[in-house]
């Protein structure tokens, strides 16, 4: 059940154009940045921040993805644990600043396997994050760099983040189970 709209695409558009503004300000530009994007809605966050990025410091910026799976795990209270399939991310990360990249944040457990992931793949000089939602509920002790919305919920909402490349549509929706 749809309980109301958080962000329109304009608005969507305009948070990305703030962040990108962000992560150019807190690495004073850009020339050591490296983006990566989480598995599925990381990706086409981590484009998109890339050319905007790029528009605003005039050189392009090193752009990769990691794959992350779900495997079943009954000692979680989600019944999910994230695990990380190792593969190509794209660039080499070794002596960089890192910004990783999700739609949402929630318990936290994606992310520490990314961090995990991410140390497979070299040595970053620093790791950063961006969250385009943080609808709080953290069971670990990490927080975002960088944050789109910050959205308060309860364990009943879900957040339905749309975005054109993948779901034809580009929104996000508080949702009740
Ligand atoms: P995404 O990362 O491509 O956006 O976790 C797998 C997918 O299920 C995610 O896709 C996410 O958007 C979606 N999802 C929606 N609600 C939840 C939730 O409460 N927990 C998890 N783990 N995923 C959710
Ligand atoms: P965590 O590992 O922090 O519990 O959850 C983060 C991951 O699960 C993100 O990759 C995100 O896609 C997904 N996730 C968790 N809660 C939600 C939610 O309410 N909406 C969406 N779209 N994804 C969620
Ligand atoms: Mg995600």
């Amino acid at each position: 059940r749809e309980k109301g709209r958080l962000m329109s695409a304009s608005e969507i558009e305009r948070t990305l154009v703030r962040l990108a503004h962000e992560i150019v300000e807190k690495n004073d530009g850009s020339s050591n940045v490296g983006l990566v994007g989480i598995k599925r809605r990381g990706v086409p966050l981590a484009q998109r921040l890339g050319a905007l990025i790029a528009k605003i410091e005039k050189q392009p910026v090193d752009t990769g993805v990691l794959d992350i799976s779900f495997y079943r795990d009954d000692l979680s209270t989600t019944g999910v644990r994230p695990t990380v399939t190792p593969g190509d991310l794209g660039f080499d990360v070794t002596g960089r600043d890192i910004v990783l990249m999700d739609d949402v944040l929630y318990t936290g457990r994606t992310i520490r396997a990314a961090l995990d992931a991410l140390f497979d793949h070299g040595r970053p000089k620093s790791v950063q994050l961006l969250v385009l939602i943080d609808r709080g509920h953290r069971e670990l002790p990490i927080e975002a760099t960088f944050v789109g919305r910050n959205v308060p919920t309860s364990s009943r909402e879900i957040i339905e983040v749309k975005l054109r490349e993948i779901d034809n549509d580009e929104q996000v929706l508080l949702m009740e189970l």
